[in-house]
């Protein structure tokens, strides 16, 4: 199904069930060049969700703040390389919802064990505002938290399952998001994981 849930947002429900198992083979052979990180914010903290990233440029924090970074700075090589079924998949869900010619260069890809989260926060070191956010579900069901331009207000509780793909356009890119902390359980396909992919377009 489709679900328009706010201007800009829209879940495409199951709508990479068919490819999810492929989808988590190329994740595998992505971490096992560069492997999931905690990595640390400004702040001190480390984060609960573990990343890394694949595509020309990849998200990395570190004491002195975020960043996109055409290098893995654990490995010191390049990001490995985008596989062509992450491609054709962000391709496909950003034509469904309206976006022609979404060219992402960079996909983080975060993984939640139990009791992981993501607490509410604006994307905005990549606003550019012609090109959506395509975000891919898989493994363990989550609870997205949807809130507003208003970092006070109460944020909506969506729940997010393996297959789901999200679509973020223009009007939904400073919306506060997050994600609540992960409830155990086990997935056939991720064991006791939810992974998700975000497909970005960065100008640098
Ligand atoms: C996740 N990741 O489930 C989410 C999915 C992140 C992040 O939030 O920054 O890694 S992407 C959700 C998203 C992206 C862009 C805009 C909005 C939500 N939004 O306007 O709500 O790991
Ligand atoms: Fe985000």
């Amino acid at each position: 199904s489709t679900e328009q849930l706010l201007p800009g947002f829209t879940l495409l429900r199951g709508f990479c069930l068919k490819e999810a198992a492929t989808l988590l083979r190329a994740i595998d052979e992505i971490t096992a060049r560069s492997p999931f990180r905690h990595m640390v914010v400004p702040g001190g903290h480390t984060m609960s969700v573990a990343m890394t990233n694949c595509g020309d440029v990849g998200w990395v924090s570190d004491r002195s703040g975020y960043r996109y970074s055409p290098d893995d700075p654990v490995t010191g090589e390049p990001w490995p390389p985008t596989p062509a079924i992450f491609r054709d998949l962000a391709s496909k869900a950003s034509s469904a919802v309206g976006f022609s010619n979404f060219m992402p260069n960079g996909c983080l890809i975060n993984r939640y064990a139990p009791g992981a989260r993501l607490s509410l926060h604006q994307d905005r070191n990549e606003q550019d505002f012609t090109q959506p956010i395509v975000s891919v579900s898989l493994g363990l069901p989550a609870t997205f938290l949807l809130g507003s331009l208003t970092r006070s207000d109460t944020p909506r509780r969506i729940r997010v399952e393996h297959g789901d793909v999200a679509v973020w356009g223009g009007p939904a890119r400073l919306i506060y998001h997050g994600v609540a902390p992960l409830r155990e359980g086990i997935h056939p396909l991720s064991g006791s994981n939810r992974i998700n992919l975000t497909f970005r377009h960065v100008s640098m």
